[in-house]
C-alpha cells in the first residue's frame, strides 16, 4: 500500500453493513493496536447478524445491529454513502464522534497520491471504465474504484506503487470528503436526481462541486460546459485560476483546455496544444453522451502522460460497459437492448438518441424516485413507438406519457404491465421487425430486484430464452 499518512485514528466507528461498512472496517481492523485503538460497526436498524457481521467480529470489530441510535464516543466517524447526511443515524453518530467523514475521504487520508475523480449525474461508469482502459493501454496502473463497485478502502490493501485510483464518485460519496484532492476531475452532467437524499438541487450538485474544492496549482479540472448547473461550477474554477478543461459536445470552447467535437472528430486541447484524436463514428460506444465521455476520459489520460495514439486505439477498442445501452441479442429481426443502468429520466433521454426515431419500444419503470416526468415524456413520445411502464413507478409514468401525447398530437402507445417479466412479453408482442426494445427504466430497481445488475441480468435471461424458444 503506498501510504504517506501514519496519523493515530483512536477509537474508530464505521456506518452501515453494505461493502462500504464491510471494507472500512477491516481495513481500520488491520490497523490495530498500531495506529486504531478499537472499530465498532453499527448497521443501523434493518441490519440483522449475519455471515458479514460475524466474520467481521472474527476480524476483531464489535458490530451493532438493528439500532440507528449509537452510544459510546469515538475520535472518528467513518460513513457509508447510502445513509444520508441529515438522518437520525448519522446525527446520532456525529454527536458522540469528534469527526465524521465519509468512506472514500478515509481512503484518500491513508493514501493521497495519485487519484483520479470522476462525477455527474450520468455517464460516470462509462467514463470511469473508459478512463482506466486509456491508461492501462498507455502503460500506466490504474484501478477503477468507488460507487463503480469497489470501495477504495477495499483497494488500498494491494495498491501498487504507482497505482492510480480511477474514482467514480457519487454525489453521496463527495458530500463526505474534506480533504480530498485528485490530480484531475470530471464533472459530466449535473440534472435531478437523488432529492430524496440531498433534498434540494443547490446541494446536489454542491456536493458534486467539491471533487474540486481543495484542487490547485498543477491539477486539472475537467468540466462540461453544456448544463447551466455545470457551467457555474466551471466558471467558479475558472476563478481561482484551476486549469479547466471545458468540455462540449454542442460547441468549441476558446479556452486554452478544452474537450470538444469538430464536427464529428474528437478534440482535445490542453494549454493550448490540439490532439485530433478519431472520429465518432469510431468507438464502439453509440450516442452524443458517449462522445462527451470518451472527450473526457481523454483528457484525463493525456493530462496524465498517455500519447494521443494511445489514446486513440485506447478509444477505439473500448466496448459497452454491461448494462449501459448493452446490446443483448436479436430475436425475430427485433434488436434487444440492456440498459437497467439507466435510473433517472436523464440517462434514458440520453440512450434514446442512440436508436433512430419511432422505432424503439422503451420499458420504464421500478422503484418510484419521484422525479418530474415531463421532459422524460416528451423524449419518449418525440423517439418511441411504444412504452411499456411496468412496478411502482409504472402507472405514474404512464399517466405522465399519456399526458404528454395528448398535448403533442404525438403516436406513442402507452401499455401498463405489473412487473418486468410482463412487461418484457408486452414489448415482445408490440415490436416490430427492425425496431430496438430498449430496457431503460428511468427507475432504480429496488421495488423488484436486489439492485439494476439483477434486473439487467433478468432482461437478458428473457431475451435468450425467447430466441430459444423463437
Ligand atoms: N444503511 C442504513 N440506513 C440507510 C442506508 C444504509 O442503515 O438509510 C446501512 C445499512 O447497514 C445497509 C448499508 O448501510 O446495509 C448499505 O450501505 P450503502 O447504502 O452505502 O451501500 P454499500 O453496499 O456500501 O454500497 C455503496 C454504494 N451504494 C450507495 O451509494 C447507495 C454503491 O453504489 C457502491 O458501489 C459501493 O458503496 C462501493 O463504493 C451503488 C449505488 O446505487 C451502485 N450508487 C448510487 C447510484 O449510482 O445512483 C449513488
Amino acid at each position: 500500500m503506498t501510504s504517506t499518512s501514519h496519523s493515530q485514528l483512536g477509537d474508530v466507528l464505521v456506518l452501515g453493513l453494505g461493502r462500504t461498512g464491510e471494507s472500512a472496517a477491516r481495513h481500520l481492523a488491520s490497523l490495530v493496536p498500531s495506529r486504531v485503538s478499537s472499530v465498532t460497526l453499527y448497521g443501523g436498524a434493518d441490519s440483522r447478524p449475519g455471515e458479514r457481521s460475524r466474520a467481521l467480529e472474527l476480524a476483531g470489530v464489535s458490530v451493532v445491529t438493528g439500532t440507528e441510535a449509537v452510544e459510546g464516543s469515538y475520535d472518528l466517524a467513518v460513513a457509508s454513502p447510502g445513509i444520508p447526511l441529515d438522518s437520525a443515524f448519522l446525527r446520532s453518530a456525529a454527536a458522540c464522534s469528534r469527526e465524521l467523514v465519509g468512506e472514500v475521504e478515509l481512503a484518500f487520508r491513508e493514501s493521497p497520491g495519485r487519484w483520479v475523480a470522476i462525477t455527474g449525474t450520468n455517464g460516470k461508469t462509462t467514463t470511469t471504465s473508459l478512463t482506466t482502459h486509456l491508461m492501462r493501454e498507455a502503460g500506466m496502473a490504474a484501478r477503477s474504484v468507488g460507487n463503480i463497485g469497489t470501495p477504495p478502502t477495499e483497494a488500498l490493501a494491494d495498491r501498487g506503487e504507482g497505482e492510480w485510483f480511477v474514482a467514480e464518485l457519487s454525489s453521496f460519496q463527495l458530500a463526505t470528503t474534506e480533504r480530498l484532492r485528485p490530480r484531475a476531475a470530471v464533472l459530466l452532467n449535473v440534472t435531478p436526481d437523488h432529492l430524496e437524499w440531498h433534498h434540494t438541487m443547490e446541494a446536489y450538485a454542491a456536493a458534486k462541486e467539491r471533487a474540486f474544492a481543495n484542487m490547485g496549482a498543477g491539477d486539472l479540472a475537467v468540466v462540461s460546459v453544456d448544463d447551466a448547473w455545470c457551467r457555474s461550477v466551471a466558471a467558479r474554477c475558472e476563478g481561482r485560476g484551476l486549469r479547466t478543461c471545458e468540455l462540449s459536445v454542442e460547441r468549441e470552447p476558446d479556452s486554452a483546455c478544452a474537450a470538444f467535437l469538430r464536427r464529428d472528430t474528437l478534440v482535445v486541447r490542453l494549454d493550448g496544444v490540439e490532439h485530433a484524436l478519431l472520429d465518432r463514428s469510431d468507438l464502439k460506444i453509440f450516442g452524443l453522451h458517449n462522445a462527451q465521455n470518451a472527450l473526457a476520459a481523454a483528457s484525463v489520460a493525456l493530462e496524465l502522460g498517455a500519447s494521443p495514439e494511445r489514446v486513440r486505439d485506447g478509444l477505439a477498442s473500448f466496448s459497452p460497459i454491461e448494462h449501459r445501452i448493452e446490446p443483448a441479442g436479436e430475436v425475430g429481426g427485433v434488436r434487444y437492448v440492456n440498459d437497467s443502468k439507466a435510473t433517472n429520466t436523464d440517462s434514458v433521454e440520453k440512450a434514446l438518441t442512440a436508436f433512430d426515431a419511432g422505432t424503439v419500444v422503451v420499458l420504464l419503470g421500478g422503484h418510484d424516485k419521484m422525479t418530474d416526468l415531463s421532459s422524460l415524456a416528451d423524449a419518449a413520445c418525440a423517439r418511441c413507438r411504444v412504452a411499456v411502464c411496468f412496478g411502482e413507478a409504472g402507472p405514474r409514468i404512464a399517466c405522465a406519457l399519456e399526458r404528454a401525447r395528448d398535448a403533442s398530437g404525438a403516436r406513442l402507445e402507452v401499455l401498463r404491465a405489473p412487473h418486468l417479466r410482463e412487461a418484457f412479453d408486452a414489448a415482445v408482442r408490440a415490436a416490430r421487425p427492425g425496431e430496438t426494445v430498449l430496457l431503460s427504466p428511468a427507475c432504480s430497481s429496488f421495488d423488484e430486484f436486489a439492485n439494476m445488475a439483477e434486473r439487467g441480468r433478468l432482461f437478458k435471461e428473457l431475451v435468450r430464452r425467447l430466441g430459444e424458444g423463437a
